[in-house]
């Protein structure tokens, strides 16, 4: 089946399958910035686990760091399936050629950051992501299968933290209050510009790769997001929410884009640790690589000799 007549159907394309070399680097381009943003996204939280609160919560952050590098590693084997090596790609996000989500580069301040971060920017992973599952390729929509399923235990450990904090004594309550102040508008920016200066979006949209525009994805999580903030007990820092029931979605306020592009510009408060911690973790793991690389071709060369 042509690649065409096989969006029209709606199917999947598959790795050999032919397709345009405008949707193989597309592909490329979202989901190395995808695998990059699981891995960078385990800095922020990294820096809480020997700080956790607890031996429970301190086992449950560790689980959850490794989801993280689990997701990286299944998203940088499906981008692998299209004809890119995986040390390009890092080497790409070294050089600052690709990007990572603007969100992991906001600092962790609190105990209560790692509960806002489970609830906000797992929970708009999860509204992102979930239209992924039915992405035009393959490989990438099953790798987002599994992702998804981590996605919703990692929101629930976020919500649970935050309403322990949320019911537990004032100062308490004041440090999840102060998590959600600073995480809940670039939580909203994670979802991108607004369509209207998506440069992307329509072409994605019409290869079946984005199936929901940005300022959709948007408007649903805010949806999901306003009643359980009312469970948890705590406010979202926007006076504008209220409900329409003209348009059946909450209204909100204005989001301030300029801050996303100078964080996308590599502006934001943590860029430059976030890149540094990275490349030196790269390079303190050389030898690991190079451990691996010698191990593999003895292997090889005994499996030769015993053929
Ligand atoms: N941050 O035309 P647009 C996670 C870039 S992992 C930085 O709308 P597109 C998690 C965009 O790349 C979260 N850059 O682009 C992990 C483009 O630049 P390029 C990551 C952004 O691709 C660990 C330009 O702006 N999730 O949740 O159609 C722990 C114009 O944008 C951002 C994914 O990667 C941003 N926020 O749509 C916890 C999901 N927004 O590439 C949680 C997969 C936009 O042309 N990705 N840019 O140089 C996507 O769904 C889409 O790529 C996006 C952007 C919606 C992010």
């Amino acid at each position: 089946m042509s690649f065409d007549d096989l969006l029209a159907d709606d199917g999947r394309v598959e790795p050999r399958d032919e397709m345009p070399d405008a949707y193989r680097r597309t592909l490329i381009r979202q989901i190395a910035q995808h695998a990059h943003s699981e891995i960078i996204g385990m800095q922020p939280e990294g820096n809480w686990i020997s700080r956790a609160p607890s031996l429970r919560r301190k086992a449950i952050l560790m689980a959850k760091v490794q989801d993280e590098a689990g997701h990286g590693l299944y998203l940088y084997a499906a981008a692998e399936t299209l004809g890119v090596e995986r040390a390009d790609l890092l080497d790409q996000l070294h050089t600052g050629r690709q990007k990572y989500s603007s969100i992991f580069n906001y600092p962790t301040l609190s105990w209560a950051d790692v509960g806002a971060i489970g609830w906000l920017v797992d929970g708009a992973a999860i509204v992102n992501q979930v239209p992924l599952c039915r992405c035009s390729y393959g490989p990438y929509a099953r790798a987002m299968v599994r992702v998804c399923k981590e996605e919703s235990f990692h929101q629930r450990q976020g919500f649970e933290i935050l309403h322990t904090l949320a019911h537990g004594t004032p100062e308490q309550h004041a440090m999840a209050q102060d998590a959600v102040d600073r995480y809940w508008w670039p939580s909203l920016m994670m979802f991108g510009p607004p369509d209207d200066s998506s440069p992307n979006s329509a072409q994605s949209m019409a290869w079946g790769i984005k199936r929901f525009s940005n300022d959709d994805l948007r408007r649903r999580f805010v949806d999901m997001t306003v009643p359980q903030a009312e469970i948890l007990g705590l406010t979202l820092p926007d006076p504008d929410i209220r409900w329409s029931e003209e348009r059946g979605h909450y209204d909100f306020g204005p989001i301030d884009f300029t801050e996303l592009g100078e964080v996308i510009a590599g502006n934001g408060p943590c860029n430059r640790d976030r890149m540094a911690h990275r490349v030196g973790a790269h390079e303190a793991g050389a030898w690991v690589r190079d451990a691996a690389t010698a191990y593999e071709a003895k292997r090889a060369a005994r499996a030769e000799g015993a053929a």
